[in-house]
């Protein structure tokens, strides 16, 4: 399989215009996780290079702050127009250096196309208030001007998606943007990088160095943390990664937007429609081979259900198809890397000896792939809450519990450091209801009867505590990526001052 995944990944990046000297000869080997051989070999970007691009982001951005925004949403639908046209090439590269089955691949192109559209028409809505004032003859309003540099650092799993939600809002916003994929996932930054460089030969007159790509490991994400030009900090990762980010961006009064880890949970109650249940909870929690920022790693089942549910969901995991990803009709492809694999396996010996019921979790086709980490998914059921439970291991865990009370499987769900996405399947409307009410979920995302994953970009995506506080993607979360100015206009001959204030000169 090896020649040919590597010359697969070549034509594909040819065909999207990567030229040849950017993904051979480098320092840089990238592997593809359905075999584990060498497709590429990139060459990072050296730390003079990254202050350069940062450098020269800073200038594009001071001109193109007054490109008008309607204009700046052009070159986003002339984006969304070339991943139309590639959506097959830049899907496939997907499962190719993630792993993502061929309908993950191409769904996460279709975010992408989905965040252009969506930012296409947001730059005709930036939208500012007009507020009353207590003064007459003076308005007051509220304008929403460009940021400055947006520095985006994205993960392995979403290698493209998550940075263009980023991107097109960040660009239509008036921002230049540096983007810092993962180590792990360069080749798809270089072929979406790529990409927009059309776009923007396309739309002509824009400023050098608008966009750009940083390759490379620790070194160029920090140089984009601390560097005094770039205003927003994006940051998809772990809470460790969060941890280090926030408090160096914190310290030069730069924003950070970050979304952080995830443990994602759903309550399963007595009236919910298990047949449903059952394909939403599969999905979530084997789906990628549970690495999803939103995957489903606990599931709290009423004893009433448990035993109709849980034998079924077993029954599930053993038979899905796990293998090659790019094969029809597998489900689950292979782990990003070894270390994953021994994550996985660190904390099911962990279940283990908490008392836990481990169906699954062994190793697949290591004969035939042995630098591949293929994995029967794992469902675990847990006595309680502990141990491996309270982390998120990116892998396709999940932890089933059995609960009798719903205040108490409510309170079990929350009682987690992490709080992204969540879910209640029931057809009971007090319940879900009182899932979705202030004291319910305390995540950033909360469903009923569908999943945690597997979001629209029309939300706001992000969440609470350890996951960081962020939100990306729709909504409002635009405004992130802007800064507010607060006109008062006095068209009157007399100087009124507020709250009836007299300052009376001369
Ligand atoms: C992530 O895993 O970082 O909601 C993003 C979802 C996807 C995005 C996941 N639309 O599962």
């Amino acid at each position: 399989m090896t020649a040919s995944l590597r010359h697969d990944a070549e034509t594909i990046l040819l065909q999207l215009g990567v030229p040849a000297a950017q993904i051979t000869g480098g320092n840089r080997a990238v592997r593809s996780p359905i075999d584990g051989s060498v497709i590429a070999h990139v060459h990072d970007t050296t730390a003079d290079a990254a202050h350069q691009a940062i450098a020269s982001a800073h200038t594009a951005f001071q001109a193109w702050r007054n490109v008008p925004a309607p204009r700046r949403g052009e070159l986003i639908r002339l984006f969304g127009e070339e991943l139309r046209a590639h959506k097959d090439g830049l899907g496939r590269l997907v499962s190719l250096e993630v792993g993502k089955i061929t309908s993950e691949g191409l769904g996460e192109v279709q975010e992408m196309i989905d965040i252009c559209d969506f930012a296409v028409g947001l730059s005709r809505q930036l939208y500012g208030l007009t507020i009353a004032t207590e003064r007459s003859e003076h308005r007051m309003m509220e304008t929403w001007h460009p940021l400055g540099v947006t520095g985006i650092i994205s993960a392995f799993n979403f290698p493209v998606a998550v940075w263009s939600w980023n991107a097109a809002l960040a660009l239509v916003c008036g921002n230049s943007i540096v983007w810092k994929p993962s180590e792990k996932t360069p080749l798809t930054a270089l072929a979406t990088h790529a990409l927009l460089g059309r776009a923007i030969a396309r739309f002509g007159a824009v400023p050098e160095g608008l966009a750009s790509v940083l390759i490379g490991g620790r070194e160029v994400g920090e140089a984009l943390v601390d560097h005094e030009a770039v205003k927003l900090v994006s940051a998809t990762g772990s809470t460790r990664m969060g941890r280090e980010v926030a408090p160096r961006v914190a310290a030069r009064f730069a924003r950070a937007v970050l979304e952080l880890g995830g443990n994602n949970a759903a309550i399963v109650c007595p009236t919910a429609d298990l047949d449903l249940t059952l394909r939403g909870v599969a999905f979530a929690a084997m789906g990628t081979a549970g690495q999803r920022c939103t995957t489903l790693r606990r599931l709290f089942v009423h004893d009433s259900v448990y035993d109709q549910l849980v034998p079924r969901l077993r029954q599930a995991y053993g038979s899905v198809k796990i293998g090659n990803p790019l094969e029809t009709g597998t489900l689950i492809g292979p782990l990003i890397d070894a270390a994953a694999f021994t994550a996985m396996q660190a904390a099911l010996a962990e279940c283990r000896s908490a008392g836990g019921t481990v169906t699954g979790g062994a190793r697949m086709h290591e004969a035939a792939h042995p630098d591949a980490y293929y994995v029967q998914p794992a469902l675990v059921e847990m006595p309680g809450q502990t141990g491996p439970v309270l982390r998120e291991t990116f892998a396709p865990i999940l932890y089933v519990i059995r609960y009798t009370d719903f205040e108490t499987a409510l309170a079990l769900h929350n009682d987690v450091p992490q709080g992204l996405s969540s879910s209640i399947f029931t057809n009971d409307l007090r319940e879900a209801e009182a899932f979705l009410s202030a004291r319910g979920s305390d995540c950033g995302i909360a469903n009923v009867n569908i999943g945690p994953s597997g979001a629209e970009i029309g939300g706001a995506f992000g969440g609470e505590k350890e996951t960081g506080g962020g939100r990306e993607s729709g909504s409002d979360a635009w405004k992130a990526y802007m800064r507010r100015a607060t006109n008062t206009i006095n068209y009157g001959r007399t100087l009124p001052l507020a709250q009836g204030v007299t300052f009376d000169v001369g």
